[in-house]
């Protein structure tokens, strides 16, 4: 039994063998930040730098399975989702995250990989947002997964704040649109909870963009939860730390808290 001092934290996802996203990337990260780390893979991955090779998802059964296994013995303080591939799928976690009472949850909802690949199929995204983004704390899209989330075409800031509102309209507590890849506003990452939009900046790293760092960044903002901080310092916290892993050359591959 992992003593109660230590705070816990799960990451429901997928496995990434090249261990740069997913659940090894997420183990990380909460080793980095000292929070134990617990998982439910919900499929595995064959992948690289370079491309998805495979991917297959495990059996609701098996995912409910580990989800009681943790849930039993652990006393998890934050929950984050990553890759989840499929209306059955999602609707499971959901099931779950709603018999267990998870009240931190961070959604990142993961759609294609950064070497192209679907990871959610289209079915899935109407459940998405049905199912599990009215259960979450926060949802941090990047700027293309706000579109489709949102149904609209960001072009500007104003209607990035559109697409904020209408994500945060399907039932979560707050929104973080993220902006690393968007085509503006670059590194200038927009939160909404309802009641004020902040920005939270940061300078682009020239020639840098690793894949993982969603998961990186939603990963640490579930470690800095746990650890008891409230949203806006956790996110505060996570993306200055995401900032320097990726500019790091050494900490962007071995996660280290600087
Ligand atoms: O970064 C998105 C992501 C999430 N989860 C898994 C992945 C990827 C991207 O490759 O493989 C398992």
């Amino acid at each position: 039994m992992v003593p109660a001092r230590i705070p816990q934290v799960l990451t429901i996802a997928g496995s990434d063998s090249s261990a740069g996203a997913g659940i090894q990337a997420d183990l990380k990260i909460f080793q980095a930040h000292k929070v134990y780390g617990t998982t439910v893979v919900t499929a595995v991955t064959a992948q690289n730098s370079k491309k998805v090779w495979e991917s297959l998802d495990l059996p609701v059964s098996l995912i409910q399975a580990q989800f009681k296994a943790i849930m039993e013995e652990f006393n998890i303080k934050a929950v984050k989702t990553g890759m989840l591939s499929s209306p059955e799928i999602i609707a499971a976690v959901s099931g779950s995250i709603l018999k267990y009472q998870i009240k931190n949850l961070i959604i990142d909802p993961v759609m294609v990989s950064k070497t192209g690949y679907n990871l959610l199929k289209k079915e899935g995204i109407k459940t998405l947002k049905s199912r599990l983004l009215p259960l979450a704390l926060l949802v941090t899209p990047n700027f293309q997964e706000a579109e489709v989330l949102s149904g609209l075409k960001i072009e500007s800031l104003q209607t990035m704040k559109k697409a904020a509102k209408k994500i945060k309209d399907s039932g979560c507590r707050a929104v973080l649109i993220k902006t690393g890849d968007a085509p503006f506003n670059r590194g200038n990452d927009l939160f909404w909870d309802g009641k004020n939009f902040i920005v939270f900046e940061s300078k682009l790293i020239q020639g840098r963009s690793p894949h993982g760092t969603g998961c990186v960044f939603s990963a640490a903002i579930t470690a800095e939860i746990a650890l008891g901080e409230d949203l806006i310092s956790a996110i505060k916290k996570a993306k200055l730390f995401i900032s320097k892993a990726i500019k790091n050359a050494r900490s962007q591959w071995i996660m280290e808290k600087l």
